[in-house]
């Protein structure tokens, strides 16, 4: 299949950007939406966001805000789709690694010891550490936000949440916060906690 053309937007040099990344679904659109008042298309089906989205922040005119597709196989979707989007991240990266004041990694903590043991057992590396040890050796200071802690009982969370640090912390990120988009006492935490990083 011929490979898609590589979409890099244009940003302009006087502004700093924070990029959220993550696999597809992993609820990168809904964290932009809290955390920036940034309205974003969200999906139950994992794909909703198509292309590297450069946005605006209200009362904040030099920051622009990142928004990426997923990067792994989405249902309906070649291989070479997720192949294509993964390469249109890193040389986005690569183009404006000065300008990244701040990466924030998504993850779903729901489903990622059980992906990251899929990978590993084919003898690949899984995705989102691809991209953690990309960010680390590219310099740039990222957070992860585990995501959808909701969907866990307090038992498993602990669980889950030991594999990830576990699994991830080599690569250095500021910090890990499990969290929910949908749970109001955590967004507003999470907000605070990931304004305080890029307001400082
Ligand atoms: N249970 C639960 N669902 C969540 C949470 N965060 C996001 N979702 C849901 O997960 C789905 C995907 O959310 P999006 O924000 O669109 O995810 P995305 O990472 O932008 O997805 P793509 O653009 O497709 O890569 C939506 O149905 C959200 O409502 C969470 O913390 N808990
Ligand atoms: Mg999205």
């Amino acid at each position: 299949m011929a490979r898609e053309e590589i979409y890099i937007p244009d940003v302009t040099e006087d502004k700093e950007l924070i990029i959220f990344l993550g696999r597809p679904n992993s609820g990168k659109s809904s964290w932009i939406n809290i955390i920036f008042g940034i309205k974003r298309v969200k999906g139950k089906m994992a794909g909703s966001t198509k292309k590297i989205a450069v946005l605006n922040v209200p009362n904040h005119p030099k920051l622009n805000i990142v928004d990426v597709p997923g990067w792994g196989r989405v249902a309906g979707k070649s291989r070479q789709f997720a192949s294509d989007i993964k390469d249109q991240i890193i040389e986005f990266i690569d183009a404006y690694s000065t300008q990244i004041k701040l990466a924030v990694l998504v993850i779903d903590l729901y489903s990622y010891k059980d992906v990251s043991e899929r990978m590993s057992k084919k003898g690949f590396i899984p995705l989102d550490i691809e991209f953690a040890e990309l960010l680390n050796k590219k310099g740039i200071n990222f957070i992860i936000l585990a995501n959808k802690k909701d969907r866990f009982t307090s038992h498993h969370l602990d669980t889950n949440v030991d594999y990830l640090k576990e699994s991830i912390i080599y690569t250095e990120p500021i910090f890990i916060q499990p969290c929910s988009a949908k749970n109001p006492d955590s967004t507003r935490k999470t907000r605070e906690i990931v304004n305080s990083y890029i307001f400082s």
